[in-house]
């Protein structure tokens, strides 16, 4: 953040404001972090603070301090209306583009309180008076930590701000194996311990939390659903919704299952496709240069990192599938590079 706006940031938040904090779309473990992470700081500040989400997210976030109080748009949405409107200042943390929250980016827009955007995602739309901005960021809670640090108040991180900054680092990093983990990250994650987080509570709560149905949907998945095409280095899965309710589907059962795709050797590109809803949810990951942000930008109404995006399609599962299986000789050359 520029010095500038730093200053007149710190002189809005001297005085006591009404906040709300928006995330993205099915928050993840980084959206629902730096959220309640920043709501326990703000709080702290004596602020009065909302964290409103467009829809609700998994089980194994609940943990978090704070959870019971935030708001589901679309459970809620005359509540939460009414709090966008009496904001004074709205955050807006890990996504970059009102329109993607639908709805609720409408309400953010018709509020002119000034709006603080904190995000690492690439091409970031311009709605906000205060921006912290990176795409080299690990995750949006290293921001938020970057965050508390400018505004001079490293000592109000405490063991539940940390384990709330600890979470979105850790499920944004791969556990810390992606390429966006610095040595920044790392220090980050030191201070954090540091200060309370407690790591092997936040693995546990996150990772090791499954029902035997969502393990095996997993098992499923492998060994029957996975599709591998050496040719272009590629493998993904597909899940009707059928498929899912065979195993008691709940929300988050499939988060992470793109990344086994990604574990084989020599593939580089990593798909999923999961019916849901009347529509199809698609995740991408690849490994090297492979920008899958791109290409679900310009094929699947999606977009995110150069190495993890996500997007949706209209089409039916199977058309979905055919699809991308029909553009992977487009991509033959770029999937080849290293
Ligand atoms: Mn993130």
């Amino acid at each position: 953040m520029h010095s500038s706006q730093k200053l007149k940031l710190r002189k809005l938040l001297a005085k006591p404001q009404q906040i709300v904090i928006v995330t993205h779309w099915s928050p993840d473990g980084d959206a629902m972090g730096s959220s309640l992470g920043l709501y326990n700081y703000l709080l702290k500040k004596k602020h009065s603070v909302n964290v409103i989400t467009p829809n609700d997210y998994p089980d194994f976030l609940h943990w978090m301090k704070g959870h019971k109080q935030v708001t589901d748009h679309l459970r809620k949405p005359a509540k939460a209306a009414a709090l966008v409107r009496k904001a004074t200042l709205i955050f807006c943390l890990d996504f970059n583009n009102l329109e993607r929250i639908a709805e609720l980016g409408m309400l953010v827009s018709a509020n002119a309180a000034p709006k603080v955007l904190i995000d690492h995602h690439p091409q970031p739309s311009d709605f906000a008076q205060f921006s912290l901005h990176k795409t080299t960021a690990s995750s949006t809670c290293e921001l938020i930590f970057d965050f508390i640090e400018q505004m001079g108040d490293k000592k109000h991180i405490d063991k539940d701000i940390a384990n709330c900054l600890y979470a979105g680092i850790m499920t944004d990093t791969g556990s810390f194996r992606f390429p966006s983990t610095s040595a920044k990250t790392h220090r980050i994650v030191a201070s954090l311990i540091e200060a309370g987080a407690t790591n092997a509570f936040v693995h546990q709560a996150i990772y090791d939390d499954s029902t035997e149905d969502r393990l095996r949907l997993l098992g499923f998945s492998l060994s029957e659903k996975l599709r591998v095409l050496p040719e272009f280095q590629t493998a993904y899965i597909t899940l009707s919704e059928q498929e899912q309710s065979r195993f008691n589907y709940r929300k988050g059962d499939t988060e992470g299952l793109v990344n086994y795709c990604l574990a084989i050797r020599g593939i580089r590109f990593a798909a999923f496709f999961a019916e849901r809803d009347g529509t199809v949810k698609t995740s991408f990951r690849s490994k090297g240069s492979f920008d899958v942000n791109a290409f679900a930008r310009a094929n699947f109404r999606g977009g995110g990192h150069r190495n993890a995006a996500g997007g949706s399609s209209d089409l039916s599962l199977e058309e979905a599938e055919k699809k991308f299986t029909g553009l992977l000789p487009r991509y033959k050359k770029e999937l080849k590079k290293p």
